[in-house]
C-alpha cells in the first residue's frame, strides 16, 4: 500500500515535470523564474518548491533509468531470435479477465483464442491485421508494458501472447510469426487440430526479418524527440484506451517513463541499426523499396489481388504507428498512403474469411 502510495506521489511529481517541459517549451516558465530563483515566494517556500523539483527530477531519473534497464533487457531478447521457446499445456486459464471481446460472425473456425498485447506494438498489430483479415474472433487482454503483470502467468516475457484453448487445457503461442504461420497453417489444413500444428511447428523464436527491420525503424522515428515520443505514447494510451483499463497512477507511470525511456532506446536503436541522421530518410527508404515490388509484380498487392501473408505483416506494423507524426509524414512523402488504404478495406471487411474452405 504504501509502495502504491509512493508511487502515486511520484507520478504527480513526474505530470509536474512532464507539465514544466512543455511549459518551458511555450516560454511560459522562463516568465516566472530569474537567476533560479523563484518570484512571488518566501524564501522556504522556494527551498521547499527547489526541494520538490529536485525530488521530482530524481524520481523521475531513478524511474526511466530502470525501465530503459528493463526495456533494453528485452530488447537483447530479440537478439535470441532462433532460440528455443517454452511451449506448454496450461490446466487452468490464467485468471486475467479479458478487456474486450472481438466476435466476427463470419467466424467458422471454431478456435477460442486469447490475445495478450499492446494495442500498439507492431507485433501484435501484424496478428491482429492476421485474425482481423480473416475474421477470427479473439479476446484481447491489454498488458501494461512497463509492469506487465497481465503476463506474470508467462514464462516468455514478451507480446504478443496468443493463448489457444485446447483439448485438456490452454496452449500459449510465442511470437508473431510463428503464431501467423500456425495459423495459416490451421487455416489451410483444417483436417487437424490446431494443437497438431503447435507440436509440429519448430518451437524456435522466429521473426519475418522485413517486419524486424521495419520494427528497428520505426521505434527511432515515433520516439525521435522527447516531445514526439510523449505524443506517440499518448497516442498509445488513447487507442489502447489505457484510461478505461489501468488506473491513472499506472497510466501516468507508462506514459512518463515509457516515453522517456523509449526515447533513449530510440537514439540506441538509430545508431545500432545505422539509420540515416534523418530517420525518416530511413523510414521513407523502406516504404519505398516495398512499393517498388509490389509495382515489380504490376498488382494492387504483393499478393496479388488480394493481401498475402507479407502484405498483412507490413500492414499490420505500420499501423502501429498510424496515429504517429511519423505516420503522416510517410504519407506525404511516399505513395504508401494508395496501398494501405486498399489493405484497411479488406481487413475491415475481413475479406480473407470468403477464401477459408468451411
Ligand atoms: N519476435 C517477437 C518480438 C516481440 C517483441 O519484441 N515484443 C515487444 C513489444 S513490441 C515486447 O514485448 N517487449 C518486451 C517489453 O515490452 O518489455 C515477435 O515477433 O512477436
Amino acid at each position: 500500500m504504501a509502495a502504491i502510495r509512493n508511487l502515486a506521489r511520484f507520478m504527480e511529481r513526474a505530470k509536474f515535470l512532464n507539465k514544466c517541459y512543455f511549459a518551458s517549451q511555450n516560454g511560459i516558465l522562463r516568465s516566472f523564474s530569474t537567476n533560479g530563483a523563484i518570484v512571488g515566494l518566501s524564501r522556504e517556500t522556494q527551498a521547499l518548491v527547489k526541494f520538490g523539483l529536485i525530488s521530482a527530477a530524481t524520481g523521475v531519473a531513478v524511474g526511466a533509468g530502470y525501465a530503459y534497464y528493463r526495456i533494453s533487457e528485452t530488447r537483447k531478447n530479440i537478439a535470441l531470435e532462433g532460440t528455443e521457446l517454452d511451449t506448454v499445456l496450461l490446466e487452468h486459464k490464467p485468471p486475467v479477465t479479458p478487456s474486450r471481446k472481438i466476435a466476427y460472425p463470419v467466424d467458422t473456425t471454431g478456435l477460442k483464442l486469447t490475445l495478450f498485447q499492446y494495442q500498439t506494438c507492431p507485433f501484435c498489430c501484424k496478428v491482429r491485421a492476421f485474425l482481423d483479415y480473416y475474421g477470427i474472433s479473439y479476446d484481447v487482454v491489454e498488458v501494461d508494458p512497463v509492469l506487465r503483470k497481465e503476463i506474470g502467468w508467462s514464462l516468455y516475457k514478451k507480446v504478443p501472447i496468443l493463448l489457444t484453448q485446447v483439448e485438456g487445457g490452454y496452449r500459449p503461442l510465442n511470437d508473431s510469426s510463428l503464431i501467423v504461420s500456425l495459423l495459416a497453417s490451421y487455416l489451410y489444413d483444417r483436417s487437424q487440430k490446431i494443437e497438431e500444428f503447435a507440436d509440429y511447428y519448430p518451437t524456435k523464436n522466429v521473426s519475418g526479418g522485413s517486419g524486424q527491420m521495419t520494427y528497428f525503424t520505426l521505434s527511432p522515428n515515433v520516439y525521435r524527440t522527447l516531445d514526439e515520443s510523449y505524443k506517440t505514447f499518448n497516442w498509445f494510451s488513447e487507442v489502447g484506451k489505457w484510461e478505461e483499463y489501468f488506473p491513472t497512477w499506472e497510466r501516468l507511470l507508462i506514459v512518463n517513463v515509457g516515453a522517456t525511456a523509449m526515447w533513449l532506446i530510440g537514439k540506441r536503436l538509430k545508431k545500432r541499426h545505422r539509420l540515416k541522421n534523418d530517420v525518416r530518410q530511413s523510414l521513407y527508404d523502406e516504404a519505398n523499396y516495398w512499393l517498388r515490388g509490389i509495382k515489380a509484380r504490376g498488382t494492387i498487392f504483393m499478393g496479388g489481388n488480394k493481401p498475402d501473408l507479407s502484405d498483412l505483416a507490413i500492414y499490420g506494423i505500420l499501423k502501429s504507428i498510424e496515429g504517429c507524426d511519423a505516420f503522416q509524414d510517410l504519407k506525404t512523402h511516399t505513395n504508401i498512403g494508395v496501398w494501405y488504404n486498399a489493405m484497411k478495406e479488406q481487413v475491415d471487411a475481413h475479406s480473407g474469411s470468403t477464401n477459408l474452405s468451411r
